[in-house]
Parts: structure tokens; C-alpha cells; sequence
């Protein structure tokens, strides 16, 4: 098989994966093995041809920036704090979809002054309170953010939210609605042009299996 034939397809664990999973099977793909059971950080797959790197959900778009994979699948969020060099934003598979927040204790964002916020996507915070002539002083965490605002670690946070239920629980609500998020189908802008007829075959199929749906 020519380098030109094979396909390497960046996902993360977890939701990402479980929800890409019919995708994949709808164009003939399926992983050889679970990779919450394996170890393997490359999964083999029914088509020899294509082989899935199973990574961390904020390392996909760089993979796929440097050619490391030709394709990936990237939530909105994820792909906004990334940038996007180097890839083209295909497909919006309309999966693992969230909103992307601001949360906090109620009433945390009615002060006056710079509104100190904690999160990971401090690319997204930044334009969205400059945007608004907001002031703001960014606090970068990792994960957890819902932690942050209960040890006055910020006044609020950033983060994605889906049943709102991490944040009741910690009597956090949300305050701001900031973006609707969703998984995008990502490929290599040089792997769109050397591997065309094998790239635009995976995201054709994918998408009349999206059509049909
Ligand atoms: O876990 P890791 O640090 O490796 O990365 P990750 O958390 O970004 O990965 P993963 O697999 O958890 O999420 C991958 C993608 O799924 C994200 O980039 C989003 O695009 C999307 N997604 C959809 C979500 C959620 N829904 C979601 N609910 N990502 C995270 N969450 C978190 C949320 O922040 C909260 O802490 O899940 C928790 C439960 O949410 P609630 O609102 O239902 O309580
Ligand atoms: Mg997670």
C-alpha cells in the first residue's frame, strides 16, 4: 500500500470516541480494539488502510496541524483555543455538543472593576470579554474549573457545560452564554492537496451518512 493510501484519523477517548464510533462503522471502519480496555495509543482498524491515533481531546488539532494525522475530530472548543493553522475545518458532525459559559456564583459577574476568570480557554475568555470593553484578569487552570470560584480562586469561569448538573452541584450557575459547541471533522491542509482522493472519499462518506440521518 502507498503512503497515499493510508489514512490516519485522530480522535480522543471518551465521548469523543463513543460518538464518532457510528461515524466511523457508517464508512466502514471499525477500531480492532476498545481503547478503554487497551493501552494502545494507535488502533489498527478493519480497513487496513486506515489506522486511529487515540489521543488527548486539547492535542488533536496539533497532530493534524503537523500532518502527524491527515484527520481529526476536534471539539469547537478545542479547535478556538488552537487557532486552526494548518487545518481545514470540514464537517460540523453535530456531536458531543455543549455550550461554552460563563459560570459562576450568582451575581459574580455585578461588580465593577476587572472580573478576575479562571479557566482553560483562555484564548476564547479573552475575545469574548474584550469584545464586551470588559476587563478582565485570566487565571489559566487545566481542568476543574468548577473548583475554582468555590476557594475564590476567580470571580467566575470559563467552561463548557452540557446538563449544568457539575455546576448546580457546586452551586455554580450559568451566567453567559458564550458559543454553541459541537465536534468538527478537522483534515491537514497539506494532506487535503498529496492525499485528495482518499481524504475528500472519507469526508464524502461521512457526510451523505450525516445526510441521511
Ligand atoms: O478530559 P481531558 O482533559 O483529557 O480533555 P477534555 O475534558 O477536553 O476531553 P473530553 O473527552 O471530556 O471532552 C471532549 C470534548 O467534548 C470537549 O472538547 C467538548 O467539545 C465536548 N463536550 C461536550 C464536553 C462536554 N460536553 C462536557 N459536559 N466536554 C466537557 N464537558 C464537561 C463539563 O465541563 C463538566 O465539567 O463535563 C462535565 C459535565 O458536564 P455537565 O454540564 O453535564 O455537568
Ligand atoms: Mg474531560
Amino acid at each position: 500500500m502507498s503512503q497515499s493510501d493510508q489514512i490516519v484519523v485522530a480522535l480522543s477517548k471518551g465521548r469523543i470516541f463513543k460518538e464518532t464510533l457510528p461515524l466511523l462503522a457508517s464508512v466502514g471502519i471499525e477500531p480492532l480494539e476498545d481503547p478503554d480496555k487497551s493501552r494502545k495509543l494507535i488502533l489498527e482498524t478493519s480497513d487496513p488502510s486506515v489506522r486511529l491515533l487515540i489521543l488527548r481531546a486539547s492535542d488533536v488539532p496539533t497532530y493534524v496541524q503537523h500532518g502527524a494525522a491527515d484527520i481529526g475530530v476536534a471539539g469547537k472548543d478545542v479547535l478556538m483555543e488552537h487557532g486552526g493553522e494548518g487545518l481545514f475545518e470540514l464537517v460540523d458532525l453535530k456531536i458531543a455538543q455543549c455550550k461554552l459559559m460563563v459560570a459562576g456564583k450568582p451575581g459574580a459577574l455585578d461588580r465593577a472593576g476587572r472580573i478576575r476568570v479562571a479557566t482553560k480557554y483562555t484564548r476564547s475568555a479573552e475575545s469574548y470579554f474584550a469584545d464586551r470593553g470588559r476587563q478582565i484578569e485570566l487565571i489559566k487552570l487545566y481542568g476543574s474549573m468548577e473548583l475554582a470560584p468555590l476557594v475564590d480562586l476567580g470571580d467566575c469561569i470559563v467552561d463548557v457545560v452540557d446538563t449544568g448538573n457539575t455546576l448546580r452541584a457546586n452551586g455554580l450557575e450559568p451566567l453567559e452564554h458564550i458559543a454553541e459547541i459541537s465536534s468538527r471533522l478537522i483534515v491537514n491542509r497539506a494532506a487535503q492537496k498529496l492525499k485528495h482522493a482518499r481524504v475528500s472519499d472519507f469526508v464524502e462518506r461521512v457526510e451523505q451518512y450525516l445526510e441521511g440521518k
